[in-house]
């Protein structure tokens, strides 16, 4: 969710970087960052901009199925702590389990002319199969069972009635609840023929969440995995959203635990074995700074270029993580 913007420092050139490399900043990310910068001024885009579209009525929800605290208010009440016991694990285990399955169903029937409220509903149906609650209806009022973020959109958009289209790039964030626990996870799809850019961007999106993982190990600062998410997306000159950021997981959907993907060093918490997090860094082509649209929801790229993202629940074991969003 929303996140520190804390301004960071850049080194001086004969300065140690801060990635961690060890190299003088003016060798390591210098050229890197001043990139950013200059890439964060406007420019015209040839790709048509995103527009809402129609949003369906609400999907029920069997009444056999077991809710989480908000699914009647919207406002979401309990805090939860972020180390979990062995019996927690398996229960989240299992949450986690479903929404890697869900997600790989409904990423299965992305294609060209399908509507996001198709993918909605396609979803929908699956995780009521599996005996759970698609955690984000109605999570602070949200409208629908999962989020659709095409092209600029970089989180939280609202399947609606717009087909997707032949070169777009799709994010499908999949959350359920079951067992009494939130499992959350997603992926950024191809539809069609996408450009040579738009494939790059979905690429380096996936390796920043694998760097992201790798750098989870209990005695070390938060602060170590968006330091090494940043170092490779800004190696490749891609931005790094920082509105929004990974968070604690487990009977909440987001407990006050939050993951920055960019470096800052002021998240100094330490990990510990049994503590269960997402990180799901947002990469973008251009810029790092978002706007919402009217509707609250849907964030988009201050510049209108394309946005990526990949996630995963985790827990921190004894020598690094176990990724629990698989099937
Ligand atoms: C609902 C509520 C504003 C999600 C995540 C769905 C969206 C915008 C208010 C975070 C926050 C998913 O962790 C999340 N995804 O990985 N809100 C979320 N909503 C929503
Ligand atoms: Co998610
Ligand atoms: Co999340």
């Amino acid at each position: 969710m929303s996140g520190p913007d804390a301004a960071r420092a850049r080194p001086g050139r004969n300065d140690p970087c801060w990635c961690g490399s060890g190299q003088k900043y003016k060798k390591c990310h210098l050229d890197a960052d001043s990139r950013g910068a200059l890439q964060a001024s406007p420019v015209r885009v040839a790709r048509r901009p995103l527009a809402p579209g129609i949003v369906s009525p609400r999907r029920a929800v069997p009444p056999a199925v077991v809710r989480p605290d908000y699914a009647a208010t919207g406002r979401p009440r309990g805090q939860g702590r972020d180390v979990k016991t062995p019996e927690q694990l398996e229960r989240l285990r299992r949450a986690c389990r479903a929404a890697a399955r869900v997600l790989r169903i409904a990423g299965e029937s992305v294609r060209p002319g399908i509507t996001t409220d198709a993918l909605d509903e396609l979803a929908h149906a699956e995780t009521i199969r599996l005996g759970a609650y698609p955690s984000p209806l109605n999570y602070r009022g949200y409208p629908k069972s999962i989020c659709t973020s095409v092209n600029e959109v970089i989180c939280h958009g609202i399947p609606d009635s717009r087909p997707l289209a032949d070169g777009d790039i799709v994010n499908l964030d999949i959350t359920v609840y079951l067992d009494g626990m939130h499992g959350d996870c997603s992926a950024t799809f191809l539809v069609g023929e996408v450009d040579a850019g738009g494939r790059k961007l979905v690429q380096v999106a996936r390796e920043c969440l694998e760097k992201g993982i790798s750098a989870v190990r209990p005695g070390r600062p938060i602060s170590d995995i968006g330091r090494v998410v940043e170092a490779h997306a800004s190696r490749h000159g891609f931005g790094v959203v920082r509105s929004y950021c990974g968070h604690g997981i487990g009977e909440t959907f987001h407990t006050q635990l939050q993951i920055a993907h960019h470096y800052d060093p002021s998240m100094r918490r330490v990990m510990e074995p049994g503590m269960t997090f997402t990180i799901e860094p947002m990469i973008t082509e251009g810029t790092w700074e978002d706007l919402l649209w009217d509707d609250g929801w849907t964030a988009v790229t201050a510049d209108g270029k394309r946005s990526a993202q990949f996630e995963h629940t985790l827990a921190v074991t004894e020598d690094g993580a176990e990724i629990l969003t698989v099937e």
